[in-house]
């Protein structure tokens, strides 16, 4: 068997050990908040960035090589597959997430892409099943070609729709095929530059009947897995759709799709809608509709979606502290959308910045299930709201105090009560006390 990568398995050995090519905090089998750390975590590789990412920006060309020895571009596609594998395998990585255009070349046709699709995607479940690797998510690539450059499923041309639906189709298709129990929706080109030429309305309605009728087929062919929509506010579009996690379930709501679709929240998509990442999770958890992630982290001196690999210890406990408060992922995982800067342009970079985004997340995972057994902060926060206990506080809770009665409460009052202390500076250190304390 071809080796693509020089570099051995990846094994915990503790924090304690200064290989950089062995894990420090993410230790697979132990257990962490009742659960095996990988079950917890359920970390994914992102096929685009990994196995298609050259490090081709702006200003400059490609860094590093990504056809892994091929020369034709199906050889490049099925090489591609052989050195996924071989990186999930030695990172212990058990899930993928997948574009339809990031495992074969789209050729000159829709039918010559569909053949080439058909040609991989049994070649994909052998090696699935060599290593008990699954799909976390498939998703179909409508931005890249210049066909959608007015958008797709908000595209201002008919046939244009229709070419994204026959891609969201065949993506469904395979996702189904390998077993995948998510499909995004990430709004592309789902967006506008100017209102002059745009009607919004039209737009949006377009949008979510494309994702109701993608929806009544998959589920048509017994798809059980989850839908998501994955926010962004900007890039490409100045003003993306799907601008963050309210928007989207306004939009869902407002269209009747809010059963079928949960929210794919990634990090850097939050700050760029100027959230934190825990804000985002927040507002999809306590609707109902926390899904999955895209685990990344941006860059706050440069403002736009850089997609490093998360390193932000404190940010990734908070936002596990919500995955686990959310009593865990279902259908959902992690899935590292995020690729090494420009310069680290080797396959060992590669290994290097996964290992450096697992720890972090095992960090995170270990830091987040200790503030909850700590408690104090949980404690804090319920306590805060103690008025609506009893009395008055406990009839609003009721929902039985109409307007004039809390109106003459609050005449009969005299004085309203001292504020207690928002006591942030001090949670704030409760969370260092969690993270570096005893
Ligand atoms: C783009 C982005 C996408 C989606 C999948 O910002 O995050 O890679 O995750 O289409
Ligand atoms: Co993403």
């Amino acid at each position: 068997m071809t080796e693509f990568f020089n570099i051995p398995k990846i094994v915990y050995e503790g924090k304690d050990s200064k290989n950089p090519f062995a894990f420090k905090h993410y230790n697979a089998d132990e257990i962490v908040a009742g659960k095996p750390m990988k079950e917890q975590l359920k970390f994914a590789m992102s096929w685009w960035h990994t196995l298609g990412g050259d490090g081709t920006d702006m200003f400059g060309a490609g860094t590093a090589d990504k056809s892994f020895g091929g020369k034709t571009g199906m050889e490049i596609a099925r090489n591609k597959v052989l050195a996924g594998f071989e990186l999930m395998h030695k990172l212990g990585i058990s899930y993928f997430c997948f574009h339809d255009k990031d495992l074969v070349p789209e050729g000159d046709s829709l039918q010559e892409f569909q053949q080439n699709l058909d040609e991989i995607v049994p070649f994909i479940k052998e090696q699935m099943a060599k290593d008990s690797i699954r799909c976390l998510w498939g998703t179909a690539n409508l931005f890249n070609h210049p066909r959608y450059m007015h958008g797709a499923g908000t595209a201002c041309n008919a046939d244009v729709y229709c070419y994204a639906a026959a891609q969201i189709k065949k993506a469904l298709d395979i996702t189904m095929a390998l077993g995948g129990n998510g499909y995004v929706f990430w709004g592309g080109r789902e967006g506008y530059e100017t209102l002059l030429n745009t009607d919004m309305a039209f737009e949006l309605e377009n949008m979510a009947y494309l994702m109701k009728i993608a929806v009544e087929y998959a589920r048509g062919k017994g798809y059980t897995g989850d839908f998501y929509i994955e926010p962004k506010p900007k890039e490409p579009t100045k003003h993306q759709y799907d601008f963050d996690a309210a928007t989207v379930l306004a939009f869902l709501q407002k269209y009747g799709l809010e059963k079928d679709f949960k929210l794919n929240i990634e990090a850097n998509h939050a700050t760029l809608s100027a959230h934190t990442f825990q804000h985002e999770l927040h507002v999809a958890r306590i609707n109902g509709a926390f899904g999955s992630i895209d685990a990344n982290q941006g860059d706050p001196l440069l403002g736009w979606d850089t997609d490093q690999f998360p390193t932000n210890v404190y940010d990734a406990a908070l936002a596990m502290y919500e995955v686990l408060k959310n009593g865990g992922f279902t259908n959902g995982g992690l899935n590292f959308d995020a690729k090494p800067r420009r310069a680290s342009h080797t396959y060992e970079d590669i290994f290097l910045s996964y290992i450096a985004g697992m720890d972090t997340f095992a960090l995170g995972l270990k830091i987040a299930d200790k503030m909850i057994r700590d408690g104090r902060i949980d404690a804090f926060r319920a306590d805060r709201y103690a008025s609506f206990r009893e009395g008055m506080g406990a009839k609003i809770r009721a929902k039985t105090a109409d307007l004039c009665t809390l109106s003459d409460y609050a005449l009969s009052l005299g004085r309203v009560s001292e504020p207690s202390s928002g006591r942030q500076e001090y949670l704030e250190s409760i969370v260092n006390d969690v993270m570096f304390g005893g």
